[in-house]
């Protein structure tokens, strides 16, 4: 079958990229029936072709309007659609869209009219934000990391940077590759726009954020430096659980080896 995909390796190499994280996602647990979403700004790979091609879909609208998201186009998982079906056939279970000229719909450009993830109005409201605020970032991931979603089953760690500190100090890497750590955002109906603002208000301090008793959110430059930012976290959950399960609180890295571990990867205090 013809895809859009075809002759244009760099934007099917892009997708091909959230077909592979979407396989991770699933095979870590973190990924139950149609739990999770992934929204990429493909923007920079669209050619002036693609741009005249007609859509396959009336103009929906995105139900606020975002006026930095001119001209933009996104690939984004289709409403209802399983991670571990986006792994092996990322156009039949996600779709590529391009938003109007008024900022405040989109039309589907893509292989099949799949409608996208009920979840866009956040996800595209913060990769309006991410441009207002000049970011290099085009990915945005919401997932259910078993671990760090248990931890907040625990007031002591939906305190201010408590997890954060925790996750750190249980193994030197957590920090380097996870540098601005984990942010919180109290309970919020899942889909809601509160859960939207109260995400993007805690991404101006964070590339992680954690919905309590929910899922992350992260963003990054790619999906796969957003899922990796999140696996590093959630390896650091398994390790305090591990210790735990051992019978003892882990000790965790001391404040000297954190401050030595800071200023040796130049990363932030
Ligand atoms: O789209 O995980 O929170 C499925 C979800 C929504
Ligand atoms: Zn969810």
């Amino acid at each position: 079958m013809k895809s859009i995909l075809d002759g244009r390796p760099e934007l099917a190499a892009e997708i091909w990229k959230v077909a592979e994280t979407a396989g991770y996602l699933w095979q870590k647990g973190w990924a139950e029936r149609n739990g999770g979403n992934i929204t990429i700004n493909i923007t920079e790979f669209v050619d002036g072709e693609m741009r005249a091609m007609a859509p396959i879909s009336e103009v929906k609208p995105i139900g606020a309007t975002l006026p930095h998201l001119k001209g933009c186009w996104f690939f984004c998982k289709g409403t209802n659609k399983r991670m571990r079906d986006l792994a092996r056939r990322p156009m039949e279970n996600g779709s590529i869209i391009r938003i109007t000229e008024d900022c405040s719909g989109y039309e589907i450009i893509a292989d099949q009219p799949v409608l996208p993830t009920s979840e866009l109005p956040s996800h595209l409201s913060v990769h309006d934000h991410l441009i207002a605020s000049g970011s290099d970032y085009k990915a945005s991931l919401h997932t259910h990391p078993i671990e760090l979603v248990a931890l907040t089953h625990n007031k002591k760690f939906l305190e201010k940077d408590v997890a954060t500190r925790m996750l750190w100090s249980m193994i030197p890497e957590t920090k380097a590759f996870c540098p601005r750590g984990l942010g919180i955002t109290p309970y919020t109906l899942p889909g809601s726009v509160k859960l939207a603002e109260a995400t993007i208000e805690a991404l101006s301090d964070y590339d992680v954020v954690m919905w309590e008793k929910h899922g992350v959110f992260a963003v990054d430059r790619d999906i796969m430096a957003a899922f990796d930012q999140v696996d590093v976290l959630n390896k650091s959950a398994q390790i305090y659980i591990a210790a735990r399960n051992m019978g003892f609180e882990p000790d965790g890295m001391s404040d000297e080896q954190m401050a030595e571990m800071t200023e040796a990867f130049h990363l932030p205090k």
